[in-house]
């Protein structure tokens, strides 16, 4: 898929999923979630503060029995409902609403109600729309796990497979990303990179083709993979970005934003239900796409 526009489309054709809100006090959320429903892409359960959920409806111009709400003043307890809605099977997708993300997943991780699959790891995928871009751009993890292992990344990038392959990629490039392009014992997320390579060319991950490593310029450019000299399938192509920590993710993240006037759309996979989790700052319409996204992702892959 090119476009945004395109993944509202194929999630308008999917029979309705639930998402349950953790924290539903909040304006962007609530006008995603309305016009989700409206564009039959998802229904919500609303779990957070009554009276404020209801305010910011009047303004919106909803009429509370429109509303399906699970009063839950404190944002952590709602968060902890939220949940237990998807575990018990009563919603299929959790959404992030006003709180803190590191609340709002160690509800998602909790022992009792959470939405772990034994030992798997969660993390969190973005999709991106940049201008000039002919095709939307996938990066990993820059909102959850902080500076993963070797062990860890094989997961992270096996999830964010799982989400390209649910868009409709049948076989993604990944491009692992460090800040040069060979390997620096010096810079072990170089040596990383190299491993998931060897990892993927001998089919212990499958389902796509992995590079690296490569820096950011020549993952994306032809032109500057050129110059490098570096013959890859991948380098100048790259659909997924692989980052090697949460930083480097998370400014990337934003800066498709902030700084390249971009879209995006965020979901954390991994877990036995997807999860929209947007940044605060993200827009209605960054966050209807990720409700989408969470959507398609919560299909069954064949
Ligand atoms: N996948 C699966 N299980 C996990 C994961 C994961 N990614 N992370 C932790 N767990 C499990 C652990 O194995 C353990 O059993 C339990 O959860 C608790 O783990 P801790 O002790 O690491 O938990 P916390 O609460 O200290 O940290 C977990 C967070 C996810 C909250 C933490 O990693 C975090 O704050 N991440 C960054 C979130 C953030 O601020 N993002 C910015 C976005 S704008």
């Amino acid at each position: 898929m090119r476009r945004f526009e395109e993944v509202l489309e194929k999630a308008k054709g999917i029979p309705t999923c639930k998402v349950a809100v953790a924290a539903a006090e909040d304006e962007h959320v609530l006008e995603a979630v309305l016009a989700a429903k409206k564009q039959g892409i998802a229904e919500a359960v609303l779990v957070g503060d009554k009276e404020k959920i209801l305010a910011l409806a009047t303004q919106c111009g909803v009429a509370a029995d429109d509303l399906t709400i699970v009063h839950e003043a404190n944002p952590a307890k709602a968060a902890l409902e939220a949940v237990r809605l998807v575990s018990s099977g009563e919603a299929q997708v959790v959404m992030k609403g006003l709180i803190p993300t590191a609340d709002f997943l160690r509800a998602v991780l909790n022992k009792d109600v959470g939405l772990r699959q034994g030992k798997q790891v969660l993390s969190h995928v973005a999709v991106m729309e940049i201008p000039g871009r002919e095709k939307l751009l996938f990066m990993s993890d820059g909102a959850m796990n902080m500076r993963p292992d070797l062990p860890q990344k094989v997961q992270i990038l096996k999830n964010v497979v799982h989400v390209a392959h649910a868009l409709g990629l049948e076989k993604p490039r990944v491009a692992a990303l460090a800040a040069v392009e060979v390997v620096n014992p010096d810079m072990p997320e170089t040596v990383d990179a190299a491993a998931l390579t060897k990892m993927c060319e001998r089919g212990q991950i499958k389902g796509c083709i992995v590079d690296g490593p490569l820096a950011l310029d020549n993952a994306l450019s032809e032109e500057a993979a050129h110059h490098k000299g570096i013959v890859s399938e991948v380098a100048g192509r790259a659909d997924v970005l692989l980052v090697p920590e949460i930083i480097c993710g998370n400014m990337l993240y934003k800066a498709a934003t902030f700084l390249a006037q971009g879209a995006v759309a965020g979901v954390v996979v991994g877990a036995k239900a997807p999860i929209v989790m947007t940044s605060r700052a993200d827009s209605s319409a960054a966050k209807l796409q990720s409700i989408a996204l969470a959507v398609l992702a919560a299909q069954p892959q064949k």
